[in-house]
C-alpha cells in the first residue's frame, strides 16, 4: 500500500486499497473491487464495492490533463473547489447532493457517497426512461442553490469571499471558448460539425452576423456577473435519478455566475432527450408518453423555478433594496432572459462544438440526425436572439413546435 504522499493518476485496481488507506468504511481485509465507471469528459470515477456487505463508495479524481481533450490543462486544485461547493449545495439543497467523505489534496481525489439505486440521468433518458419527480427537484435544487447564493439573501461580505474561494479560472476558461466563442468562430479548429450539416451551420450560425453579437453579449455576462454560485455544468451527465429521487453531483464548473446558466442549460439538455425519442422511438403510445414527459418537464422546469423563485425571495431576502416595489419581477425578467440565452447557448455548442452529446450523436440514421440538430440549432437561435421574450414553460414548447415544423 502507498503513503499517497504525492500525486499519481491512480489505476482502477490501485483505488480500493487508497480508500482503505483514507477511510474506515469498509472492514479491514475486506476484498474490495475497483471499477471506472465515469464517462465523462475531464475525470475518472471509480467506484469500490464489497461485495460480502453491498457497500460501495465513490472515488473522483482529476487527470493531470482532461479526458477528452489532453491538450487542454486545468489545474487539478478543481476537485476542491468541487468539494467545497458540494457541502455549500447540501445546505441550501439538503438530499439533493452526494456526501462529501473526504478530499485529499495531495492525490486530487474525493471520495463520497455512491448514488446506489440511481443511474445517469443521461443514460436513463436514452433508454427512454422517464422521471414524474424530476422538475420538482431540479428547481428546488436551483431555487435554493441559487437564489440563497446571491445578493438578494446572502450577506454582501460574505458572498464576496466566495466569490474570492470559488474563482475558477481554468474551468471557466473552457466554458468561455467552447460554449461562448468557439461554436461562433471555429477559431481554434476544434469544432465537431457533423458532415451533412456542415453548409448549414456556415450559414445558420458562423454567418449570422446578429446571432454572434448576441452570443459575444452572453460570454461577457457569464464573465462579468458574479450572481450566484452557479453549478456550471448542469446536464443530465451531472444528475443520478430514479423514479423517487435526484442526485445532482459534478459541480466541478461552480463559480459565481449568472443564475441563467443553469436553468437554460437544463432546459436545453432535457430537449436533447426529446430529439432523442422523436428520432428513434417507434410510432406509438410508448413513443408519445416520452415526448410529452420531456416536453411537459421543459414547462415545468421554467414554471416551477419561477414559482419557488417567488416562495423563496419571499421568505428569505435580506437585502433592503431588493425589497423595493417591483424590484422581484424586474431581477426576475433578468434571470429568465439569462435562461433563454443560455439554453441557446447550450444547444449550439452540444450540436457543432467539441464537446457533443450522446442523445444527438447516437442516431444513425443520417437523415434523422442531420433534422434533429437543424431543429435544435433553430430552436437555440430563437432562444438567443429573441431571449427576452421567453418568460414561462409555454413560451419554450412553442418555440420547440416552430423550430420543429421548420425542418418538418
Ligand atoms: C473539456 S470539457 C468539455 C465539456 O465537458 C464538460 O462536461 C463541460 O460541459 C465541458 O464544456
Ligand atoms: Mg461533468
Amino acid at each position: 500500500m502507498g503513503d499517497y504522499s504525492s500525486y499519481f493518476l491512480m489505476k482502477p485496481e490501485e483505488v480500493p486499497d487508497y480508500v482503505q488507506a483514507k477511510l474506515h468504511f469498509f472492514p479491514e481485509g475486506a476484498k474490495l473491487s475497483g471499477q471506472e465507471i465515469g464517462d465523462g469528459n475531464i475525470n475518472y470515477v471509480f467506484r469500490v464495492a464489497d461485495r460480502d456487505s453491498g457497500k460501495s463508495i465513490i472515488v473522483k479524481q482529476a487527470g493531470p490533463t482532461t479526458r477528452i481533450e489532453p491538450d487542454l490543462g486545468v489545474s487539478r486544485d478543481r476537485g476542491r473547489i468541487e468539494a467545497e461547493i458540494l457541502k455549500l449545495q447540501s445546505n441550501f439543497a439538503p438530499g439533493l447532493v452526494p456526501e462529501i467523505y473526504l478530499y485529499d489534496e495531495v492525490m486530487c481525489a474525493m471520495i463520497m457517497e455512491d448514488m446506489v439505486g440511481h443511474t445517469m440521468m443521461r443514460t436513463g433518458l436514452l433508454q427512454h426512461e422517464t422521471y414524474p419527480e424530476f422538475a420538482e427537484d431540479i428547481t428546488t435544487f436551483m431555487a435554493g442553490c441559487l437564489i440563497r447564493t446571491s445578493d438578494l439573501v446572502m450577506d454582501h461580505k460574505e458572498k464576496k469571499e466566495l466569490v474570492k474561494a470559488f474563482t475558477n479560472p481554468d474551468l471557466c476558461g473552457i466554458t468561455e471558448d467552447l460554449v461562448l466563442m468557439e461554436p461562433y468562430t471555429d477559431c481554434f479548429h476544434r469544432n465537431h460539425v457533423y458532415p451533412p450539416n456542415e453548409e448549414f451551420i456556415q450559414k445558420e450560425v458562423y454567418g449570422d452576423q446578429a446571432l454572434c453579437l448576441e452570443a459575444a453579449k452572453l460570454k461577457f455576462n457569464f464573465m462579468n456577473n458574479p450572481q450566484a454560485l452557479i453549478h456550471g455544468d448542469l446536464h443530465t451527465g451531472s444528475i443520478f435519478i430514479n423514479q423517487e429521487h435526484t442526485f445532482v453531483f459534478d459541480p466541478e464548473f461552480a463559480f459565481f455566475g449568472p443564475m441563467g446558466y443553469d436553468i437554460g442549460n437544463m432546459v436545453m439538455n432535457l430537449f436533447f432527450a426529446w430529439c432523442n425519442g422523436e428520432a428513434e422511438m417507434e410510432e406509438g403510445r410508448k413513443r408519445e408518453d416520452f415526448l410529452d414527459w420531456c416536453m411537459d418537464t421543459i414547462a415545468d422546469t421554467v414554471d416551477l423555478f419561477v414559482q419557488k423563485y417567488d416562495r423563496v425571495f419571499d421568505a428569505y431576502v435580506t437585502e433592503p433594496m431588493a425589497k423595493m416595489p417591483g424590484f422581484k419581477s424586474w431581477y426576475l425578467s433578468g434571470i429568465l432572459a439569462d435562461t433563454a440565452g443560455y439554453a441557446g447557448t447550450e444547444g449550439l455548442r452540444r450540436i457543432h462544438g467539441m464537446a457533443n452529446v450522446k442523445d444527438i450523436t447516437s442516431i444513425e440514421d443520417v437523415g434523422k440526425r442531420t433534422r434533429a440538430e437543424r431543429i435544435v440549432v433553430s430552436f437555440a437561435k430563437d432562444c438567443i436572439l429573441n431571449r427576452n421574450s421567453f418568460i414561462c414553460g409555454a413560451d419554450y414548447v412553442a418555440a420547440i413546435e416552430r423550430a420543429v415544423r421548420k425542418h418538418s
